[in-house]
């Protein structure tokens, strides 16, 4: 494998789930040498879970973890316990999203680890942030939506799906992770100045929230105004004191919505995504047939939109309705009109765009053959992640303990201390 940016940055990855996974698995693409800890016979346990070919580990696992080696070892045993130190001593980084307490618990508290190394940097995710009136919680990633303002500021405000919502993207889990990773680079970078490790931490609930500054930023214009110009309730519903649920708004300085394509009574995605730039609506006018609305001044600025957007949605629509949403991009991309198809997942999983990118990748697996996983979204001049597959449970545990200088003997006492 060539030579990668993170190479000789050694990392104890003793997470599980998604939030901590995603972290050490992009640190791994970038070349880290990534070694996941797991519980003997179990590991990670979504290695089991949402299966979808009997005995074989779950896509929930293949699709957060490649790229790194595993270890087993049960590290509330003494055996356990010495390799974990031995790790300690001879790496950069132990990252962890296990509940509060955990590692404490199990006999390593950041004293004992600066003990052990002070060079160490210790990496952790946890619900919410150290101090918080709910720092003993355990979370999942919509506990996190709902804690971090994510849910209440989703979904429809009236009707019957009205009600926060939560959104499918992991703003919970995987972005807590990409926050952590950036944490763990600084840190690393501040190693090489002061010589000393330090402790990193990101809650779920302060990186959602990271997300959702602009509906802070909503939330402060509120309190002042008393309304918001830009959501779907301007100007003929009343607004309360709290940032409402916008739909499908655009939420920026331009109004936006998804709107109906053809084929959409029989196809959930057939819909795109139309943003009014203000100073885009001649080629809006021009593109949906409507060249009197430039001059009208019932249309002529986003003002005068604002009170009867809805109704122009509408009417866009209409002009929609002949045309797929592939067609009606194809369209508006010519008028340099911000949009685009809504894409389901298999769509996406198909795209000749993506998979020319890296975005969307086939890796080999011992046990599935192979799998389909997404890339790195990050693209470098001069580095192409490769994306290699995950590994079994404890398939580097022989080769770990022999780096760490365990003789065979040794090796094969482990493997009996570790049976279940
Ligand atoms: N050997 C022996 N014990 C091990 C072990 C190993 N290799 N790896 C883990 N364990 C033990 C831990 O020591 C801990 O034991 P105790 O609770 O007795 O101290 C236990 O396994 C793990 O506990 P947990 O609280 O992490 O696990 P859980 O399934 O009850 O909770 C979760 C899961 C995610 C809610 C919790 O870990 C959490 O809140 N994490 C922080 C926030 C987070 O990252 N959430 C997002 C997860 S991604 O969706």
């Amino acid at each position: 494998m060539s030579n990668k940016p993170l190479n000789g940055i050694k990392i104890i990855d003793f997470t599980h789930v998604q939030a901590g996974p995603a972290c050490t698995q992009m640190l791994a693409w970038f070349g880290a040498d990534v070694i996941k800890v797991e519980r003997p016979g179990a590991g990670d346990v979504t290695r089991s879970q949402l299966r979808d070919i009997p005995d074989v580990d779950a896509l929930y696992f293949t699709m957060l973890n490649s790229n790194k080696r595993s270890l087993t070892l049960d590290t509330k045993k003494p055996e356990g316990k010495a390799v974990l130190e031995k790790l300690i001593k001879e790496c950069d980084v132990l990252v962890e999203n296990f509940g509060p307490g955990a590692l404490d618990r199990m006999g390593f508290t950041w004293e004992r680890i600066q003990e052990l190394n002070p060079k160490m940097i210790l990496a952790s995710v946890k619900g919410f942030s150290d101090g918080h009136h709910y720092e003993d919680l355990k979370v999942y990633e919509n506990v996190a939506q709902c804690a971090g303002g994510a849910a209440s500021t989703t979904g429809w405000w009236k009707g019957e799906q009205s009600g926060p919502m939560i959104s499918s993207a992991a703003l919970g889990d995987s972005n807590t992770g990409m926050h952590l990773a950036i944490g763990i680079l600084t840190a690393y970078i501040g190693r090489q100045q002061t010589g000393k490790g330090q402790k990193v931490a990101v809650a779920m609930q302060d990186a959602v929230l990271n997300l959702c500054r602009v509906k802070m930023r909503d939330q402060l214009r509120l309190d002042k105004l008393g309304y918001l110009e830009e959501y779907p309730q301007y100007p003929h519903e009343t607004f309360s004191d709290v940032v409402p649920r916008g739909g499908n708004a655009g939420g920026g300085g331009q109004p936006g919505w998804i709107l109906k394509c053809k084929g959409w009574e029989t196809d959930p995605n057939a819909y795109i995504y139309f943003t009014v730039q203000g100073h885009a609506w001649a080629p809006i006018c021009d593109a949906i047939g409507k060249p009197e609305w430039k001059t009208d001044p019932l249309y002529m600025t986003p003002k005068a939109r604002q009170p009867h957007i809805m109704d122009i949605f509408g009417t866009i629509e209409t002009w929609l309705q002949d045309k797929t949403k592939f067609e009606a991009v194809d369209i508006l991309r010519k008028f340099d009109i911000p949009c685009a198809p809504v894409q389901s997942m298999k769509e996406l999983l198909n795209d000749p765009s993506l998979r020319a990118s890296g975005s969307i990748v086939d890796v080999p697996h011992k046990e599935r053959g192979s799998y389909v996983t997404v890339g790195s979204p990050i693209k470098f001049s001069d580095l192409k992640p490769e994306i290699t597959g995950s590994p079994l449970l404890g398939e580097h545990t022989d080769e770990v303990l022999a780096e760490l200088g365990y003789t065979k003997d040794q090796i094969a006492a482990m493997h009996t201390a570790n049976a279940v």
